[in-house]
């Protein structure tokens, strides 16, 4: 389990940067979820990369904590995969540091994440934000995985992921497995509430563009009454005309597997103020299975500690492999015997 190498090697992690929200659950841990099947699957929370802007401890702290938890919660099995938090495995600052001497600033400079995030921090950004895909390439290189699910977002850093493997190989033989994109089924993109035209994102300054998953009932009921709304009264799908209602109807779909025909159908008539209404419970009935997942396991101290543990020794056992080959492989002298 967990260390089985017949199955392809698959690595994905989200930041603790702010709520883990409806859309990372339709858009990526549903996936995650399925993807156990037929992979031998890595999910990490990614905190170090959460660091590239500023955060608040405390904040960082639990979040990190609630992001394992939610993963669990939403039917990540610990089993079955190896789940764990970045910065427990110290191979990923190490190997990071080797890639990056081993990137280009051109490269770098190039990435469109970079420009974006930067752009927002104005005149003090930090170099961990530029040097950010290296230790992207450092989670992914660091397991040997073979795919890597990839939004947009994501497909730059990947591509320089594989341009530095390559280089490192060519550079001092074989030593890393080049991975490859991996196109997730496409889950629903679900939009904001507050404006339907970008999308729901978690780390959004205001807390009512979106649904967090550990938002209480009464929360959720009343983010999805005042989620904005298009003129008109009509409960049909046209994103183009209606954004707000067309969201809302993949919302539900997201949920209930129905056809955009069959929410309007049910809808004749009846109006947004009802459409919501049912949404709300929707959502709430929905959530609430991984919230009570979700409160057991985070109550329960022990277990977590020792999930988080295994889960740290599992990954750091697979890292360390890849790191001592780097390690040898570009001249460092080999660890005394008892740094190993
Ligand atoms: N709105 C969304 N609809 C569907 N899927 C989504 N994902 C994110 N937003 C939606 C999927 O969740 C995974 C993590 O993506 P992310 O880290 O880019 O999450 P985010 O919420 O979009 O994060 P932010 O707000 O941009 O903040 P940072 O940069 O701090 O992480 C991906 O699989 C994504 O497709």
């Amino acid at each position: 389990m967990g260390d089985d190498r017949t199955m392809p090697v698959l690595l994905s992690g989200m930041q603790p940067s702010g709520d883990l929200m409806i859309g990372n659950l339709c858009g990526a841990l549903r996936n995650w979820v399925k993807l156990q099947e037929e992979y031998d699957c890595l999910y990490c929370v990614v905190d170090m990369h959460a660091i590239t802007v500023p955060q608040e401890p405390k904040l960082l702290r639990k979040r990190s904590l609630d992001f394992l938890c939610l993963y669990l919660a939403a039917g990540i099995d610990p089993e079955r995969s190896t789940v764990f938090v970045q910065s427990h495995v110290s191979a990923h600052a190490e190997l990071a540091w080797i890639l990056g001497c081993h990137t280009y600033m051109g490269e770098l400079s190039r990435m469109t994440q970079y420009k974006e995030k930067a752009g927002k921090q104005g005149k003090n950004i930090r170099a961990g934000l530029f040097f950010y895909p290296a230790l992207m390439a450092a989670d992914i290189l660091l397991y040997g995985a073979n795919l890597v699910p990839v939004g947009d977002d994501q497909r730059q850093h990947l591509e320089l992921t594989r341009d530095v493997a390559q280089r490192f190989n060519r550079m001092y033989g074989e030593t890393f497995v080049v991975p490859e994109p991996y196109f997730p089924e496409v889950g629903a993109r679900i939009m904001s509430l507050t404006d339907p035209t970008s999308k729901m994102s978690k780390s959004s300054d205001n807390p009512k563009s979106y649904i967090a998953l550990l938002d209480p009932p009464d929360v959720i009921r009343s983010k999805i009454r005042k989620a904005v709304t298009d003129s008109g009264t009509e409960v049909a799908f046209d994103p183009e005309r209606r954004p707000a209602i067309s969201n809302l109807m993949v919302l539900r779909s997201a949920f209930t597997g129905e056809s955009m025909e069959e929410i309007r159908e049910a809808y004749a008539g009846k109006g947004y103020g009802a459409y919501k209404e049912d949404l709300g419970e929707i959502l709430v009935q929905e959530l609430a299975p991984i919230q009570q997942r979700f409160r057991e396991l985070r109550e329960d101290k022990a277990t977590l500690d020792r999930l988080m543990a295994e889960g740290a020794a599992r990954a750091e056992r697979r890292a360390r492999k890849t790191i001592e080959k780097a390690r040898r492989r570009i001249g460092f002298p080999a660890r005394p015997v008892k740094h190993r």
